[in-house]
């Protein structure tokens, strides 16, 4: 992408209203704009983000072999009723009548509606185990929507729903979500914890949340600090071997780690004093397994081997994708601005032009934008005729991770500048060989 024909609509002044780093950084890099209380537009640098999670989440969900579909939001009352929750889930539901005077509601989870595919379709136990999910817009009508998208009214929820014949193939299926969710916060660069939590209006008393340490994050946490040195790295999960998937969950929820919902003092007090840590954590997803609830009330059944009636056994699973991307820009910023982990970059490196017009920097910059695009990557060329102090400004404050400068008097010996955002650090490179390190960054991320 060219800068010039981009639409980057980035803000000079600190906007007043956001209270915490990641939702000034979101604002003042034109990733989204307030439309209302808790809703957001998202221009494209942060659509761009989101995507990124999606194809991520995505890739990850199939990897451990569920299956991907698409519910609506505006959803009909009836079966809300059946379930019970159409009183019981209270103001955050925003509800609506149509044109016929029925009751509508837009969906702030969908446990009912997967309930209900799962019972007007599956009718033998052959069909199972199944799990689907979606990537879908929720809305909850939030009493103290903040933070931008951290606690939205509209945001984006992967939602996923395992449909199972016994309570061990169900668990089975939480162990998997739990495993696969730890793959898929690591891919975004992130390091999310498995915290033993309350169930709220979902239901069961099996859930675990995963959280990510942040001082600005809404929930207290009570952990054992070596759950921070554990990474889940490169290994090859079988995610249909139960005895892989139960070892890894035992690896990560063994030590102490709760949210406040569940901390227990007198426990904590056995975790020795120098590792016991009270710190604050943002909700980035959350898995449940909740038994026959959902389909006794729903009467969601299936033919056993001998005719018999099977009530199916669920758990629901969520991640919060549009909060992520708050969470990591928390986790990911410095005074300049964001700094994106390789996995989740809106695009993969910046191109900045220090003398566009000039004929041997434009041509130089066009073929390092060429390559790399040849190379299957997504760069950003700023080709705006601006100060160079304002092109670096952008680029640190958008966060790619690498920039390639390109002025006349590196050029003059052969050379453009490769700088990582992270660490501020630049090196010397001829223009093939910085699009060979850009590709070589890349091929272990992608
Ligand atoms: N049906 C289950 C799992 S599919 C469910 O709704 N779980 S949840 O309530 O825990 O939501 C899943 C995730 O959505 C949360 O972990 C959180 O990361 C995100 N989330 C929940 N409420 C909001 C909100 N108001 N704004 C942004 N993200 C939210």
């Amino acid at each position: 992408m060219r800068l010039s024909r981009y639409f980057l609509p980035v803000l000079k002044e600190t906007p007043s209203e956001a209270q915490i780093v990641s939702h000034r950084l979101m604002l003042r890099a034109g990733m989204i704009k307030q439309a209302s209380a808790g809703i957001y537009e998202w221009l494209p640098l942060g659509f761009k983000v989101l995507r990124r999670l999606e194809t991520i989440i995505h890739e990850e969900q199939q990897r451990a072999g569920h299956i991907p579909m698409l519910m609506p939001v505006l959803q009909s009352a009836d079966l809300w009723k059946e379930s019970g929750r159409y009183d019981a889930y209270g103001p955050e539901m925003l509800r609506m009548k149509d044109r016929h005077d029925r009751d509508m509601l837009f969906s702030p989870t969908a446990e009912e509606l997967f309930t209900d595919v799962v019972r007007s379709n599956v009718t033998s136990y052959k069909d199972l185990p199944l799990t689907i999910y979606q990537i879908q817009w929720k809305f909850r009508d939030e009493i103290r929507p903040r933070f931008g998208v951290m606690r939205g009214r509209e945001f984006l929820m992967k939602d996923g729903y395992n449909f199972d014949l016994t309570k061990e193939d169900a668990l089975h299926a939480y162990n998997r979500h739990l495993v696969s969710y730890l793959r898929t916060y690591e891919r975004m660069g992130l390091q999310a914890i498995p915290m033993r939590a309350d169930s709220g209006p979902i239901g069961g008393d099996y859930t675990h949340e995963f959280l990510v340490l942040a001082e600005t994050g809404e929930s207290e946490v009570f952990y054992d600090s070596e759950i921070t040195d554990l990474t889940f790295g490169d290994r090859e999960i079988d995610f249909d071997d139960r005895g892989q998937c139960q070892a890894v969950l035992e690896e990560f929820t063994s030590r102490y780690a709760r949210t406040d919902e569940t901390h227990d003092e007198a426990v904590f007090a056995n975790v020795p004093e120098a590792r016991r840590r009270v710190a604050r954590g943002i909700e980035v997803g959350q898995i449940f397994y909740f038994g026959t609830e959902y389909s006794e009330k729903l009467g969601a059944t299936v033919a056993g081997p001998d005719g018999e009636k099977i009530t199916l056994h669920m758990g629901s699973h969520g991640i919060g994708v549009s909060r992520l991307i708050g969470a990591l820009i928390e986790a990911n910023h410095d005074d300049k601005g964001i700094i994106w982990p390789e996995g989740v970059t809106p695009f993969h490196a910046g191109i900045v032009n220090l003398k566009q017009g000039d004929a041997a920097t434009d041509a130089a910059c066009e073929g390092i934008y060429k390559a790399l695009v040849k190379a299957g990557l997504d760069p950003l060329y700023d080709d705006r005729e601006e100060r160079a102090g304002a092109k670096f400004a952008t680029m640190d404050l958008i966060g790619l991770p690498w920039r390639i400068t390109v002025g006349p008097r590196g050029l003059g010996n052969g050379v453009v500048e490769l700088t990582s955002r992270r660490t501020g650090e630049s090196e010397e490179l001829t223009p093939d060989a910085a699009v060979e390190r850009i590709k070589a960054i890349y091929a272990t991320v992608l």
